[in-house]
């Protein structure tokens, strides 16, 4: 019994020295100190023994035992130290290499022309609201008073998203307004802006998707002097105060009566030149006083209450300011061209 102790002890050790991770030394440890490991199948003997030789065996057989437990132990913390200075090691960050350059982006020049707007209105007391892009032809058409034969209602002209007509992409933002009116009642003091979508051939100033900013002001004894007056007085924000304006009478179904608002042309001071088509004026938005049809739909009494509504394309308004020549360049997202606002 004694070499069988030796020999374990022995055979044992150098397993240990041997394993190169913790799995292996946990292996070692099973085979030789387990409860069916080697060292446990010799002291099972132990009662075959005579009883002079069982202490002395009994001793030795414990000093191996523990010889065996302190070298595994010391295995044990060799195997960590070596697994945490190669960890180290693969995992070393060289804090001297130059790092990767992050791309700073900015505003699209459409949302730069849109933040100044809205900022415009705010300071004049409007409040912002967003509406839904998927409309009911309901809001869209019929409470502004489209007629069913309308041809703006064509499927031709319209994003139709079912075959019934009822729903579709709205063609312009009223339908929000349409809303607000319902939800908050009277006055109300308002801009919607946001995409419209339109079933135009694409050209250099048209695109079937394209953003609106309009406006609602609704309450007791609003005229079109109101509305003459806060045109101007935001077109003289944007376009400088010098500005000049002309109220030109216009057709609206929602509003009456319509108008649409020229400035002069800033290039030629209304001559006439390329810029404004020989025209002298450009034609920047079109405006109303909201029909009485439309009030009443919205439970609004249009004999006690009035207001003034207006529209205007956005792309025009970012053309102009950053005299971009092609509506198309505006969507394409070509960093080239939107880098340089
Ligand atoms: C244009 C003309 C316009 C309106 C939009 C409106 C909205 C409601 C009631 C009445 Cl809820 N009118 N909006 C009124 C006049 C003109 O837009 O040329 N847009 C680009």
């Amino acid at each position: 019994m004694k070499e069988q102790l030796e020999a374990i002890r022995k055979s044992a050790l150098d397993a240990g020295v041997e394993t190169r991770t913790a799995v292996d030394l946990e292996a070692v440890r099973v085979r030789y100190l387990g409860k069916k490991g080697e060292l446990t199948a010799v002291l099972k003997q132990m009662g075959k023994l005579s009883p002079e030789e069982r202490p002395v065996m009994g001793q030795l057989a414990n000093d191996v035992r523990a010889a065996l437990e302190a070298a595994i132990e010391s295995r044990s913390d060799a195997l960590a130290q070596e697994a945490m200075a190669a960890r180290l090691k693969a995992e070393t960050v060289d804090v001297t290499i130059p790092g990767k350059k992050v791309e700073i982006g900015h505003k699209h020049p459409m949302y730069t022309v849109l933040d100044e707007i809205k900022e415009i209105f705010i300071n004049m007391g409007f409040e912002v609201m967003d509406g839904p892009e998927i409309e009911q032809a309901e809001y869209n058409f019929t409470k502004l008073n489209a007629p069913e034969n309308h041809p703006s209602r064509d499927w031709t002209d319209t994003f139709y998203l079912t075959e019934d007509s009822s729903i579709l992409l709205r063609s312009q933002t009223s339908p929000m307004q349409i809303r607000a009116m319902e939800t908050y009642g009277v006055p109300i003091r308002m801009i919607s802006p946001g995409r419209v979508y339109r079933k135009d051939e694409v050209d250099a100033t048209h695109s079937p998707m394209f953003h609106q900013i309009e406006g609602l002001v609704v309450d007791k004894g609003i005229t079109m002097a109101d509305l003459k007056g806060t045109l101007n007085a935001v077109i003289r924000e944007i376009y400088g105060p010098n500005t000049k304006t002309r109220f030109r009478p216009h057709h609206f179904p929602f509003t009456e009566p319509s108008c649409e608002v020229d400035i002069q042309c800033h290039k030629c001071g209304g001559v006439g030149c390329p810029t404004c088509k020989g025209e002298g004026w450009i034609e920047v938005l079109g405006a109303g006083m909201v029909h009485p049809k439309v009030l009443r739909g919205c439970g609004i009494d249009p004999e006690v209450y009035s207001g003034f509504a207006f529209g205007m394309g956005l792309e025009r308004l970012a053309m102009g300011q950053f005299k971009i020549s092609d509506l198309r360049l505006i969507f394409e997202n070509d960093m080239r061209f939107l880098s340089q606002f």
